[in-house]
């Protein structure tokens, strides 16, 4: 089956710093060898990337060319915000006006080269908007900030009539203690607030983990608004951010995941964020793949005995329990 339309962000499968190992454990991996790997595995159709630190001018000629030769296509491309020194307080919401006007610029250059590629989406992240101390950032005029900046891209896509979807990925803390708007329907709320067709959410799964949600309902709740763009799957233990592979830490979360979004028809793509600091990327790409499968699989099989009826009633906890277990031991 492939009927799943799953693509990988390239920041994932080369060496990995973490912070008390800055050089990695593993080798630098030029992009275009990166994106020729995800081109070669089996039901991965797309990838995802930042501009200028993956794609700039300079090689998005011959990305072009490996995109064609391996069947890929761009589904995210992401201005990055967060990778240079003027960001180091703040992006989209700084408080200095030219570091604003200068994450403003990146997002408007992601989606210029964007077009050029037809990229169905492009994620703000905003990592370092935040605070680290108590008190240490107004968060009144941070969202006013923020806020303005966004009606600036979104004015930028619709002068422009770019079909790329403006989507806000929400994270709690990581880089900053706390990063602004960092849970769901935080991230929903000011959405709905904007309240326009190019601007969404881009639902990481993890980071809905590790501010401790309960991810069936944020999904239901964001699609009850149509606002679902995007998807970012991984798996971590509610720790930190582990970025594993989908469905390995808890795989039956990831049925229950999977199971919402076949019930709202979400036809999106399934995008990988992935972190394998210390194994072969091409595992975690493979076997995330194989468990978004197997988990569709089981939710077919669940409906087909019944799970449409028992969850309509709410009543049914432990049969629930039963039928996952079974579903998943039968599912092929
Ligand atoms: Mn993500």
């Amino acid at each position: 089956m492939s009927d799943l339309k799953i693509s990988m962000g390239i920041w994932g499968n080369t060496n990995l710093a973490d912070r008390f190992n800055v050089k990695g454990f593993g080798d630098f991996v030029p992009v275009i060898d990166r994106i020729k790997e995800v081109g070669e595995i089996e039901g991965v159709d797309g990838i995802e990337l930042h501009l200028p630190t993956e794609i700039d001018e300079t090689n998005a000629g011959e990305i072009e060319k490996v995109l064609k030769d391996y069947n890929l296509q761009i589904v995210q491309l992401c201005g990055h915000t967060w990778t240079e020194r003027q960001y180091k307080f703040g992006a989209l919401g700084d408080s200095d006006s030219k570091v604003r006007a200068n994450a403003i610029a990146r997002v408007k250059a992601a989606l210029d080269m964007g077009a050029r590629f037809n990229v169905p989406i492009s994620v703000l992240w905003p990592a370092t908007d935040g605070n680290d101390f108590p008190m240490q950032t107004g968060y009144l005029a941070l969202y006013d900030r923020y806020v303005d900046s966004v009606r600036q891209i979104l004015d930028y896509v619709h002068q422009n009539k770019y079909s790329t979807k403006i989507c806000i990925e929400p994270k709690p803390f990581e880089p900053r203690s706390w990063i602004m708007m960092g849970t769901t329907a935080q991230a929903l709320c000011i959405v709905n607030e904007v309240n326009d067709p190019s601007f969404g959410i881009n639902l990481d799964i993890g980071h809905s983990l590790i501010a401790r949600e309960n991810v069936e309902d944020q999904i239901s709740l964001i699609c009850r608004y149509r606002k679902l763009f995007h998807t970012h799957f991984n798996d971590n233990d509610q720790q930190c951010d582990a970025d594993l592979p989908a469905g390995t830490v808890n795989f039956i979360r990831l049925v229950s995941v999977m199971y919402v979004l076949d019930e709202v028809g979400y036809d999106g793509w399934y995008g990988l964020d992935l972190f394998p600091y210390r194994d072969v990327p091409r595992k975690f790409i493979e076997i995330s793949r194989d468990n978004l499968r197997l988990a569709k699989q089981v939710v077919q099989l669940m409906n087909q005995r019944g799970a449409r009826e028992m969850r309509q009633a709410g009543t049914f906890g432990p049969e629930m329990a039963v039928l996952v277990r079974d579903c998943i031991r039968e599912a092929r």
